[in-house]
């Protein structure tokens, strides 16, 4: 068994509000790669290419029928037991909000209610013409045209790539939570893309309590309180585990179970 600080475990499971920041990491066991890892995305990729406008403008069939892949691969998939950890763990503390910078929609498919997608969702298309949002493309990398809207426009995924604004809505969002929460996990994101990567620090910085869940040391291991090292999806069901015993042991004892 896994065994867990009294300090995390009291702020846990007497705290208020949780936010917790994901990253390509905490879908790594449901078989979708990561960006920085040695086999991730980058390794094989080049980001200028791929999710950047000036690499979509080049070449939007190569885009698009990179993101047509993705999104089917993502939709094979399904949620591995950290994501279904992080929406047990609602039941236990509320509200407990997913900042992600994922695309992939897994934590809401695992039923996490409160999930602020930062990078947006690839399962979402829209026209860089008039904006309309549509039905996903599906392009491959021989075809001669790229998918476009009625209006002429071509149609890429709603995902924030390189140089591009997060929407300010979901920044505002996320900065908020950070701000709020008593406990800030951080699982399973390298750190280095910013602005997302100033989520742990904010959080911090007002007072959370950080703990980094990741098989590997990144930019943020020195600075949070706690670092937990190993998968997600084995870290965090233990963790909400522990959790939920110890709200019903504190439930139980105040009900007079244990003393009657
Ligand atoms: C496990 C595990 C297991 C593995 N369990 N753990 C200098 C030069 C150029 C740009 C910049 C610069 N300095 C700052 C910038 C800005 C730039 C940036 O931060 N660049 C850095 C790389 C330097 N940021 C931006 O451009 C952002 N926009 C912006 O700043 O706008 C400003 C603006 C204002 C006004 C007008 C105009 C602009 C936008 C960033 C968008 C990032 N987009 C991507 C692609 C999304 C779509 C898609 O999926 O295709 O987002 S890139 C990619 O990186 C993706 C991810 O969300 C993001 C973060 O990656 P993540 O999740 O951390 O993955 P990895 O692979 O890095 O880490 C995985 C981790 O998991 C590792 O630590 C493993 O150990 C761990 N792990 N298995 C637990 N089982
Ligand atoms: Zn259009």
């Amino acid at each position: 068994m896994i065994s867990f600080s009294d300090r995390l475990l009291d702020r846990l499971s007497q705290c208020g509000r949780v936010a917790v920041l994901t990253g390509a990491g905490a879908s790594a066991e449901s078989g979708i790669p990561t960006f920085r890892d040695p086999q991730g995305l980058w390794a094989r990729f080049n980001p200028a290419e791929l999710a950047s406008p000036q690499g979509f403008k080049s070449n939007p069939v190569r885009v698009q029928s990179w993101y047509t892949a993705r999104r089917k691969a993502v939709l094979e998939a399904d949620p591995n037991p950290g994501h279904r950890a992080l929406a047990r763990l609602q039941d236990f503390v509320h509200p407990t909000i997913v900042i992600t910078q994922n695309v992939d929609g897994l934590h809401h498919r695992a039923g996490s209610d409160d999930v602020i997608e930062v990078h947006g969702n690839l399962h979402r298309t829209c026209c860089v013409s008039c904006r309309q949002e549509t039905e996903p493309f599906d392009v491959s990398p021989n075809d001669a045209e790229p998918a476009r809207c009625g209006c002429g426009g071509l149609l890429r995924p709603d995902v924030v790539w390189f140089g591009e604004p997060l929407q300010a809505d979901a920044l505002q969002a996320a900065a908020a939570a950070a701000m709020g929460a008593d406990v800030f996990l951080v699982v399973g994101t390298g750190a280095e893309v910013y602005p997302a990567a100033g989520f742990p620090l904010i959080a911090s910085e007002a007072g959370a309590y950080v703990v980094e869940v990741n098989v590997r040391a990144t930019a943020i291991s020195d600075s949070a309180d706690e670092v937990l090292r190993g998968p997600a999806g084995v870290i965090l069901p233990a963790l909400v585990d522990a959790v939920g015993r110890l709200r019903t042991a504190v439930a139980k004892s105040a009900s007079g179970v244990d003393n009657p």
